[in-house]
């Protein structure tokens, strides 16, 4: 018997959902973002709007896991010796303490540093691929095109920070390059207010320009609750 797809609750019209082919993408939850002492705090943001983020966040990574979806977390960050770090990047804003620079958790937006690493709520676990990126978008000098179309994904799951940066950059990129794309409103987060509502309306505007726009609940709806499926796993090994 023919049965529907499935299909998530979704603007501009639902979004087809099968978590065989569908990634979660967790962009940029570090430190460097949301603590105090980070990258985001030095260019003078208000860190504290992004933790509002975690929890939903927390929900759904949860959820994806008991699912076996795949899923990417990806960093934003530079070599110790920065020579992956245009200059054009590390003269931007005329910082004190600019990219580099020995902050209160390490050097700012380096790799290995402490303020470089995922919070600890929603820490990558064996088996999912953790991300290092240069840029703002998360296919720029990466591997990530690679990995998805070896694993047969073709529709992505877009979380993290911040919403009109990475966010944003990555879901254009993903979307030129024929991935469609889920984001998902209370599990991206920025540190202007205006920019989350008008990025939000700029992903599902016009057709859905760029991708589709649903809450954290309207996924949850289509996923197993996690600790039925963690019992269930146990019980099949
Ligand atoms: N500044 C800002 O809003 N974001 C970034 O610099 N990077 C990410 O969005 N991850």
């Amino acid at each position: 018997m023919h049965s529907e797809p499935a299909a998530i609750d979704a603007e501009p019209y639902p979004f087809p959902f099968d978590t065989a082919v569908t990634a979660l993408v967790i962009i940029d939850m570090q430190r460097d973002f949301l603590s105090p002492g980070g990258f985001g705090a030095l260019l003078g943001n208000d860190v504290s709007l992004l933790s509002q983020v975690v929890e939903p966040l927390q929900a759904v990574l949860a959820a994806a896991r008991a699912a076996g979806m795949a899923i990417i977390h990806t960093r934003e960050g530079h070599r110790p010796d920065l020579t992956d770090c245009p200059p054009s990047k590390l003269a931007r804003g005329r910082l004190d303490t600019p990219i580099g620079a020995a902050g209160p958790n390490g050097r700012i937006l380096v790799r290995g540093e402490q303020g470089h690493g995922i919070i600890d709520e929603l820490a990558p676990i064996a088996g999912e691929v953790v991300l290092d990126k240069p840029g703002k978008g998360a296919f720029f000098a990466t591997d990530l095109e690679h990995i998805l179309r070896n694993a047969g994904i073709t529709h992505l799951v877009v979380t993290g920070v911040t919403t009109e940066v990475c966010v944003h950059t990555t879901v254009r990129e993903a979307n030129d390059r024929g991935f469609e794309c889920l984001v998902l409103a209370d599990c991206v987060g920025s540190y202007f207010p205006e920019f989350q509502e008008v990025g939000l309306k700029m992903i599902a505007a016009q057709g859905g320009i760029f991708g589709w726009v649903a809450s954290s609940q309207d996924l949850l709806a289509h996923l197993p609750a996690p600790a039925l499926a963690a019992t269930a796993h146990v019980v099949v090994n």
